[in-house]
Parts: C-alpha cells; structure tokens; sequence
C-alpha cells in the first residue's frame, strides 16, 4: 500500500465521516468464531439494542455498566451518508486512520475490504459501489480479540469450566461458555474506530505517493507515484517556510541541491524549519491533480556511541508515553495531543518513543512542528512467539508505519518492537527480517529494538540493530525498596550492554508507580516520594554513564499514568507517569523537569 495524507487543495477534497455512528454489540464470544451475523445487509439503526458511538473513540469507557469495557469479540459500527453528485466524477476513497484490532468494511452491505491491526491508516476505493446524489450504508465490523498470532499478541481461552458430579448434582466453576482474552502487554486493549474516517475524492489521474530524502547539505532525492503517466506532464516545486521557490523540475524522480537550506532542528538545538515539495499532474493543459507534501533537510547518523542529528551529537531526554486519556481511551482527540505536547515541551523534553504503536498522523506534523524528535515504534510489544505468520504480519505493520512516516523530519528512528522475548534462538531471523526490511526502504534512519527481558549476554538480536534502546527498573521490578542501590546497578548493567555491543545506547525506561497525592516520608513503594527518589538515583548513573560515552538518551517511563486491564500489581492503571491521567505534575514531573531544562539537548558527549 501507499498511503498519502488526506488532503484539501485545489483538486482534492474531503468528507469527514467523523461523529456518532450507530453501535450494537455482539456476544461476548470471541474473534475466533468469524462473524456469525451477517448485519452488514441490516439496517442496525432498527437493532433494538442499537445505540451510537462517537467516531473517533475507543467504545470501552463510554458504557455505563462493565459489559462494554470489557466485551469481546464483534461490534458493529454503521454510518449513512449523502455522497453528493457533485464529485461523481472523481474516486472515492475511504480512509480509516486506525481501527483496532481487525475491521471489516462493507459499503451498502457489501464487503470492500478488511484489515488487520490498529493504529496504522488503510484506505480502499468505494467508487464503484457508492451511489451518487444519494444516501449510502458504510457499515464497519470490528474485533477486539488478540491472540498469539496477533500483533500485540494476547491470550485467547475458553476456560475449563471444571464440571464436577457433587453428589449427583453436576456443578461448574464457572459459567459455560466462560472466555477471557489477556493482552500480553499493560495497557488496556482500547477498541473500536480510535481515529477519523474520511471519504477522500481524488482524481482518476492521480499523485499515489511520494518520498522525498533532504540532508543537512542541501542534497535531496525524490520520487512521485502516480497512477498514469499518459499524456500527463509533471511539475515539481520546493518552497522554504517562507513560501519562497527554492526548485523547480518536470520529472517524477530526481536528485538536486539547494544551497543554504534551513534546516530541521530537534527543540534546543535550533529551529525546526520545514520545506514543501508540491507536485502538479497537468493534463491537456489543465491541472489534474495536486499534492504538497512537508518535509525536512536534517541528517541523522551514528557512531558506535553516539546519535547525531546534522552532525551534532544529539542526547534524548524523553518519554514513553501512551495515547490515553479518561473516557476516550486512545480515540484520537485534538486537545488531549495538545495537552501533551504543551507538556512534554514546558518539561524540557525533545524527543519521545511511540509507545506502543504509531501515534496520529496529526500528531507527527506536530511533531515536526515543534521539534520534537520521535522513535516511532510498531505495535508488536510483548512478543513471545516467532513464527513465520507473525513475521509476515509484522513485516506489513513495519512497512505500512515506515510508507505512513517516511517524510516526517522528526522521526529519527524506528522501534521494531519493545521487549520481545529475543533470548529464544528463533527471534534472532526473525528480527534480521524486520531490519532487512527497514533498511531496504528507508536507508537514512537507523533502526532499533526495545530490550527488556533480555540481557547483554543472552539477548540474540541486539547485534542487529544501529543503536540499542533498554529498559530497567532498578529499585522497582528489581530490588524494591533498595534505593541506595540503584544507581551502582544502573550503571553496571548498561555498561555491560555497551561493552558487549559497542553500540549508541538510549535507556527508554526506568521509573516507578506512585499514587497522586500517597505521600510517607521516609519513603515507601506507590508513594510520590518513593516515585522521585527511584528517578533521582537512576539519574546519579545516567550521568555517570552519559561521562562515559555509553548512552545517547534517557526516557522516563511514563509521561502520564495510564489504563491496563485489571492484575494485581495495578491499581486503576499503571502509575508510573510523572503527571497524573488527567496531566496534573506529581513531584517526580518536577524532578524531571528541572534536568531536562538543565541538560538540554546539546550535550557533547564527544
Ligand atoms: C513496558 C511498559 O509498557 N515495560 C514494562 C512497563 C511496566 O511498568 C510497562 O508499562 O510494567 C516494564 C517491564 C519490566 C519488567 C521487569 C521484570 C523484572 C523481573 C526481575
């Protein structure tokens, strides 16, 4: 697939299908009966049951009882819209940003496509089954289930029931039917449509995509897709922030050099200027379509030690994050990404991983906006199984994140995946493929893997990736309670990741849970004080390590406390933000803010 940006200019334009859908639910049952209930043919508006969800939100916290949240299997989405005569001349495409966990799409009841896995955009041309100047059905089936064949992957079980003959009475533990579905990661499964649909009409001739690669030097390669080049003649244009035309050229592909370009710079580093490539389609003398897309000269490279952005050593001071907020659970919504961002700028940071997926489309713009650099991380956390299936899938996940992202500035990496089992022998081909894959389409950023449960002499994969990303939770996972020793620990565990490696490393968690507002002094586990000391004595090794050369960036884990599925070991979600759910600072925000603003980002680790 090749996927463009929804866009509105002069040729193309766009229907949001955003707003209140209706909703109906089917049995808690699982993914692995297919769908049972052909409702695609149905009016759900005339369902009983039916009721409507707002598009973009996950449906688990919008209930009013537990059924909703914690629902498994199918649940029907159905929109009807008037597609107007007026575009009956152009394409229709549908566009989901992110639908989770797999969507099946049916337009006036008839399938047109499906799709597996969230958080990545998929598109599909309904022209041929949309009626023109008329109302339509756009009828979408989702399911929730994961199981180890998923990415995320999950356990997927209907329970043993346990029948036993209780003097001549036949008594079960539990409930026939009785199923559970547990994510193999912390965080709460969210489902549903958790970002915008949009019917985009673009011309029959049309601009498929483009990749554009820009350096600190001025040098820049591009190249356009388009749908049919007959008859068609290509105009190409650059133009700076001011809007001033730095290039101009007629064909599809190239390679050129402006002189003095104003580069893209991570937040303290400088400014985060940004350039446009605009590519017109002229037709008979006519423009037949248009497309502008935003990019960056910057340069990323790495030593054995060391990331640098345009040549200057770049030191992350960052977050793992989440999209989560109350009530929307991960449904995209403007003031929650804003919210955020403010933050994450007011705190110093200027670099964050995807945790644990790719985040909006809006999203990356911002980030290119503001200077935010991001390691964008594909959705396969926890992975435990390796098969060739697996594989596949996360292969088309890595390659659909990379064509979604490609031209984003501020991305500087990409993330295969956060704490796979990579200490069973088969990981090890299994990640060759994914970085094989990442290479081979993008050649200018490096590529990394997010280390937990392994260790420097156990882990089979480490050696594969341009830099390595480890998490460690010392005084919390590890040794709980023994503050004073985190900080020997620390440093003792990623220097022996360096020494064994020889690689840039960023350590992309450590941290601790705490309560807002549980506060014992001296400290004890959950309570803030607890939270800011673990950070402070993590902090003790980094700089120690940051002297040594042996790390490139440090991210807390997390920006904001956020939801899980229910364990013992969390109490409404995981609290190890360093603000609140509802992004107020706990003590350790403070602690975290005052190194961040201290440090910045130009730190020579030479
Ligand atoms: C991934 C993140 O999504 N890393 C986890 C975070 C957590 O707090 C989770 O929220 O659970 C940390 C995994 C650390 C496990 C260490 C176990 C060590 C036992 C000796």
């Amino acid at each position: 697939t090749c996927l463009l940006h929804v866009q509105k200019n002069e040729i193309r334009t766009v229907d949001s299908l955003d707003g209140l859908w209706t909703f109906v639910r089917e049995p808690h049952n699982g993914g692995d009966v297919g769908i049972v209930n052909q409702w695609n043919t149905l009016d759900l508006e005339r369902f009983q049951n039916a009721t409507v969800m707002p598009v973009p939100s996950a449906y688990n916290d919008l209930g009013t009882g537990s059924e909703l949240r914690d629902h498994i299997g199918w649940v029907w989405y159905e929109k009807k819209e008037f597609v107007p005569l007026r575009d009956r001349n152009m394409r229709h495409v549908l566009r989901f940003g992110s639908v989770n966990y797999f969507a099946v799409v049916y337009i006036n009841s008839e399938k047109v496509t499906s799709h597996i896995g969230g958080h990545l955009p998929f598109e599909v041309d309904i022209s041929a089954q949309i009626k023109f100047g008329a109302e339509n059905k756009f009828t979408v089936a989702v399911n929730n289930t994961l199981s180890w064949s998923t990415i995320p992957q999950g356990d997927f079980n209907y329970q043993s029931v346990a029948p036993r003959n209780i003097s001549g009475r036949i008594l079960s533990r539990l409930p026939a039917g009785a199923v559970k579905n547990v994510g193999n990661f912390d965080f709460f499964n969210y489902a549903g449509i958790l970002r915008s649909v949009q019917l985009m009409k673009i011309p029959s001739v049309y601009i498929q995509n483009i990749n554009i690669v820009a350096d600190h030097t001025g040098s820049f390669f591009f190249e356009t897709a388009v749908s049919s080049l007959d008859g068609v003649r290509v105009e190409v244009k650059m133009f700076d922030g001011e809007g001033s035309l730095v290039y101009t050229g007629n064909q599809t592909k190239s390679e050129g050099q402006i002189s003095n370009p104003k580069l893209w710079w991570p937040r303290g580093m400088g400014k985060p200027d940004l350039y446009s490539l605009e590519v017109s389609l002229i037709l008979d003398g006519e423009l037949a379509d248009i497309y502008r897309e935003q990019f960056g000269f910057r340069t990323v490279t790495w030593s054995d030690s060391q990331i640098f952005i345009n040549s200057k050593p770049f030191y992350c001071l960052g977050f793992g994050m989440h999209e989560d907020f109350e009530i929307i659970g991960r449904g995209f919504n403007q003031a929650i990404m804003t919210k955020d961002l403010n933050l994450l700028e007011w705190m110093g940071g200027n670099c964050y991983r995807t945790t644990h997926y790719p985040y909006s489309e809006e999203r990356m713009f911002e980030n290119d906006r503001r200077g935010i650099a991001v390691i964008v991380e594909t959705p396969a956390v926890g992975l435990k199984g390796f098969s060739k299936a697996n594989n596949n899938l996360h292969v088309k996940m890595l390659q659909d994140m990379i064509d979604r992202d490609k031209n984003h500035p501020s991305v500087i990496a990409w993330s295969l995946a956060n704490e796979p089992q990579t200490m069973k022998k088969e990981s090890r081909n299994y990640f060759k493929t994914l970085v094989d894959t990442a290479h081979g389409i993008d050649r200018t950023r490096p590529v990394t893997t997010v280390y937990g449960p392994t260790n420097f002499d156990n882990d089979q994969t480490a050696d594969l990736m341009d830099f390595i990303c480890v998490n460690r939770y010392y005084g919390w996972y590890i040794d709980m309670g023994y503050i004073p020793w985190i900080n020997q620990s620390v440093y003792w565990d990623i220097s022996l990741w360096r020494e064994t490696f020889h690689k840039p490393i960023i350590v992309t968690e450590y941290g601790a849970d705490s309560i807002p507002g549980l506060n014992q002094e001296p400290s004890v586990d959950f309570s803030e004080q607890y939270q800011n000391e673990v950070i402070q004595e993590t902090h003790h090794a980094f700089d120690a390590l940051v002297k040594d050369h042996t790390i490139t960036g440090e991210m807390i884990w997390n920006f904001a406390d956020f939801m899980t599925g229910m364990t013992t070991t969390r109490a409404v979600g995981n609290h190890k933000g360093v603000f609140t759910r509802s992004r107020q600072a706990k003590i350790a925000a403070y602690t975290l803010r005052n190194r961040y603003l201290k440090k910045g980002s130009n730190i020579d680790t030479t």
